[in-house]
């Protein structure tokens, strides 16, 4: 456990990660727990018949996660990027449950008592078929056993939809065309 900010530092790369995981070390009693701030994440993307479709990092901050998107092979367009409540894609899509809403908020930005914590804002792909995103929430955690943590007893996965979501309609963006588990690293 101790051991994980030194790893950060000896990453390429990540030297001010993990300056701000020893930082966090001093600061905190939890010191290189896995979710410490720097502490990172990974989705691979991936199609219902196992194409490569992207992938999103997660950083945990003092104050919340950082997400990094970077999709390919999609429509041009605004497609529904969601955290979904299940860290599963297999058999189908299905298995990623629904959105991760551990407060049992009702789904949507614009929902006046949204949104669930795994909403995030639409992702755009251009002509190309290629999308990025940044995302910053404070409405999870990379912190084990903690409050709205994505890594509970059952994970938490990435799901990009067909359709655009519309902030207040759970089912307005469509069917499930990527999904990818959330793991450390
Ligand atoms: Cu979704």
């Amino acid at each position: 456990m101790g051991l994980r900010p030194l790893r950060a530092v000896a990453a390429p790369g990540a030297l001010w990660i993990g300056a701000l995981a020893l930082l966090a070390a001093a600061a905190c009693s939890d010191d290189g727990a896995p979710g410490a701030v720097g502490a990172t994440a990974r989705a691979a993307l991936a199609a219902p018949n196992g194409d490569g479709m992207g992938a999103a990092t997660l950083t945990q901050t003092p104050t919340g996660v950082l997400i990094t998107a970077e999709v390919r092979g999609l429509s041009p367009g605004a497609h529904g990027f969601h955290i979904h409540g299940t860290g599963a894609c297999a058999p189908d899509f299905t298995a990623a449950g629904s959105h991760f809403a551990p407060g049992g908020e009702p789904h949507g930005f614009l929902h006046e008592d949204g949104p669930h914590a795994g909403d995030l804002p639409n992702i755009h792909v251009g002509e190309d078929g290629t999308g990025r995103a940044d995302y910053f929430t404070a409405a999870v955690t990379l912190a084990a056993g903690a409050d709205h943590s994505l890594f509970d007893a059952d994970g938490s996965a990435f799901i990009v939809h067909a359709d655009p979501d519309d902030y207040l309609d759970v089912a307005s963006a469509g069917a499930r065309i990527a999904c990818g588990v959330i793991e450390r690293g």
